[in-house]
């Protein structure tokens, strides 16, 4: 199995140039000052601020290296709280302290600079410098990508399904060169957890698939992976979907538990089903230009913290998932009916979902049947089966 070569590269430069590095020599990224082009208009967020001062005394509990200071905009597709904002601060804070500092990112929550599609082309336009985003926004750039909308490819086990993400050959090597092909490099692939079905209506069965209006994120392979069980999926943004649902323009969604909840779908729908269908795969990003534009010491901060976040996002997923799961059973203001999934109902859906590998191979780009056999094999070989 597969490292990610550039990473451990980076991570190994940094300890070679600890306390000893010079300036940026990257010349062109300085301060990225003409980057903000976007007229968001919106605020940083992050009211906790970055209290790391450039020049702030190292606090003992690690070395720091010596680097040009730098502000950095780190967009994420979740709000205050939420998985990917609680990761991205405290990725921000990494670089801080790695940096005694001098490298300061400011944290935008979504909504304050448009969709979650919006954002991708602010990263790849260099507006911001990171982002993290889920393939399901990128299906049409990058159709390699869809590759996550395959459901029941991954093993039931979160724990193993990461350890796949974080070493595999398919994900970090050839899916990402499709990626930074876009302007998009992935510096990590990391799951938000196990998605489940919500609806105002039960969702046990195939049949009860049949001409639901189903809410997807933007991919192809999602909509289609939900045709084949006779849905009617209709894409739309997480900041429309409350509404929609409420208002019946969709009748069904997708999503980790604590996304259900601390978005408060479950008031809004009746039912949910405990479905492990598939997990929730996102990815941290980074602008290619603006990344080798870097000197070695200032890719070294970013790779290590990168590293060192892929326990802690795991960890994060986990404590929210598991907390909102009681709050969505305690919540008898807005009572949710809950249903698990037993294995033999799980295989009515996995028989419809498996030809949709299939369609895969064929309009996933011209990777796709390269990155999804390879995948296969790396999954079988973590013990997991894939059919
Ligand atoms: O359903 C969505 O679109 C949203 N779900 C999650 C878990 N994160 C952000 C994303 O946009």
């Amino acid at each position: 199995m597969f490292k990610k070569t550039g990473l451990l590269t980076g991570a190994l430069t940094l300890g070679l140039v600890l306390t000893a590095c010079g300036g940026n020599d990257g010349g062109d990224n300085g301060g990225n000052d003409g980057g903000n082009n976007g007229g968001n208009g919106g605020e940083n967020t992050n009211e906790e601020g970055n209290d790391a001062d450039a020049g702030a005394e190292n606090d003992g509990e690690g070395e720091t290296v010596d680097v040009e200071p730098q502000e950095w905009r780190f967009v994420v597709e979740e709000t205050q709280g939420q998985v990917q904002y609680v990761y991205a601060q405290e990725f921000a804070d990494l670089v801080s302290e790695k940096s005694d500092g001098a490298l300061e990112i400011d944290v935008y929550e979504f909504g304050a600079l448009g969709s979650e599609v919006d954002q991708v082309e602010q990263l790849t336009g260099n507006v911001v410098e990171f982002a993290i985003i889920s393939p399901g926004f990128t299906g049409t750039l990058v159709p390699e990508g869809n590759i996550f909308a395959l459901q029941f490819l991954f093993t039931d086990d979160q724990e193993l399904n990461q350890e796949i993400l974080n070493d595999s050959e398919a994900i970090n090597e050839h899916l990402a060169a499709k990626y930074e092909e876009q302007g998009i490099m992935p510096l990590s692939f990391w799951t938000e957890g196990a998605m489940q079905w919500t609806g105002n209506s039960e969702l046990r069965t195939p049949e009860d698939f049949e001409g639901f209006q189903m809410r997807t994120q933007e991919s192809p392979l999602i909509l289609e992976s939900y045709e084949a069980y006779g849905a009617n999926p209709t894409a739309m943004s997480w900041g429309e979907l409350y509404t929609g649902l409420q208002q019946g323009a969709v009748e069904g969604q997708e999503n980790p538990i604590f996304f259900i909840a601390d978005a408060n779908f479950n008031e809004v729908q009746d039912h949910m089903t405990i479905s492990n269908h598939n997990m929730y795969v996102t990815m941290t990003t980074v602008n290619p230009d603006f990344y080798e534009g870097l000197d070695e010491a200032t890719q070294g901060i970013i790779d290590e913290s990168i590293e060192e976040m892929r326990q802690r996002g795991f960890d994060i997923q986990q404590e929210q998932n598991d907390e909102f799961l009681s709050q969505i059973e305690d919540d008898d203001e807005n009572p949710t009916e809950i249903y698990e999934l037993s294995e033999d109902e799980r295989d009515a859906f996995r028989e419809l979902a498996l030809p949709v590998r299939d369609y895969y191979r064929e309009n996933g780009g011209d990777d796709a049947e390269m990155i999804l056999d390879m995948l296969e094999e790396e999954i079988e070989e973590a013990g997991g089966t894939v059919e």
